[in-house]
């Protein structure tokens, strides 16, 4: 690895312990591998109905600090059937219990044995180019299925608030615009990817990429890096028993499940962290 992406492998990963830290006091139970019933059991005050099972944002930054060996499967935090308004449960179903679950099996194989066991996985996206394909694909296919489930909800749909709706109308105009942009990054990539929202790792603003097969924006083989906070699998196995050849339609429908709460929170999580990383400074 070159030092550039050495530097910058050491930004994320001191920036996401500040953090990880910070919060522990708070959040002991991110640490361990809680089932999703556990992990999304409603505190407070918290409205389940008008804000679905979101990652805490700390948890979303915690989460990904753990060494890759330990990394788990994750649970489907719902149904197969829970997101018919848009993805049918046959796809579901095999997307998450034979695509996702083997990316996870060969993650695991292909780190096995080697000093990627103990990094975490953030480290290994700054460090990727020069891996093997192995790493790269299923690293990235872990990574990325998880923030897509996270993101989706049966209670999905609508709009964001808050602090992230005045990022993105500030960044892309309005919302309408925002969703454009988004559905054309998805619809252009050609072959198989992912259209991502992030947040650019150095000045913190909000954008729309795509990138091919499991890359995603925390890759140092990506034009512009950032964290990604809302991601949509574009590959075929994600729309094609239910929409064929329409990606479009499979794109127009995807906002019927899109979790606000879980991107907003995702978003809370790296506004925090960069908060800690300039208070640190
Ligand atoms: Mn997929």
């Amino acid at each position: 690895m070159n030092i550039r992406s050495f530097l910058i492998g050491c930004l994320v990963i001191s920036t996401l312990t500040a953090v990880s830290q910070e919060k522990s006091g708070k959040n002991n139970n991110l640490k361990t591998n809680k089932s999703a019933s556990e992990r999304n059991k409603p505190t407070g005050d918290v409205n389940r109905q008008d804000r679905p099972h979101p990652t805490k944002p700390a948890q979303f930054v915690s989460e990904w600090m753990n060494p890759s060996g330990e990394l788990t499967f994750k649970e489907l935090p719902y149904a197969y059937d829970a997101l018919e308004k848009a993805i049918d449960a046959k796809t579901v179903e095999v997307h998450y219990d034979k695509h996702h679950r083997g990316y996870y099996t060969n993650f695991m194989n292909a780190i096995k044995g080697t000093d990627m066991e103990k990094m975490p996985i953030t480290m290994i996206f700054a460090n990727i180019k020069g891996q093997p394909d192995a790493v790269r694909n299923n690293a990235g296919g872990y990574f990325n299925h998880v923030i897509y489930w996270q993101n989706m909800s049966p209670d999905g749909g609508g709009e964001p608030s808050g602090e992230l709706m005045q990022e993105i109308n500030k960044t892309f105009g309005n919302f309408k615009n925002f969703k454009d942009k988004f559905e054309e990054a998805g619809k252009s990539r050609f072959g198989s990817g992912w259209a991502w929202l992030a947040v650019d790792m150095k000045t913190g603003e909000l954008f729309i990429t795509s990138t091919a097969n499991q890359d995603n924006p925390l890759m140092n083989i990506t034009d512009r890096r950032g964290i990604p906070i809302l991601g949509m699998d574009v590959w075929e196995h994600a729309y094609y028993l239910k929409y064929q050849n329409k990606r479009a339609d499979y794109i127009t429908a995807f906002w019927n499940v899109v979790n606000w709460g879980d991107v907003e929170a995702k978003y809370k999580g790296y506004r925090s962290m960069r908060e800690d990383n300039n208070n640190t400074k």
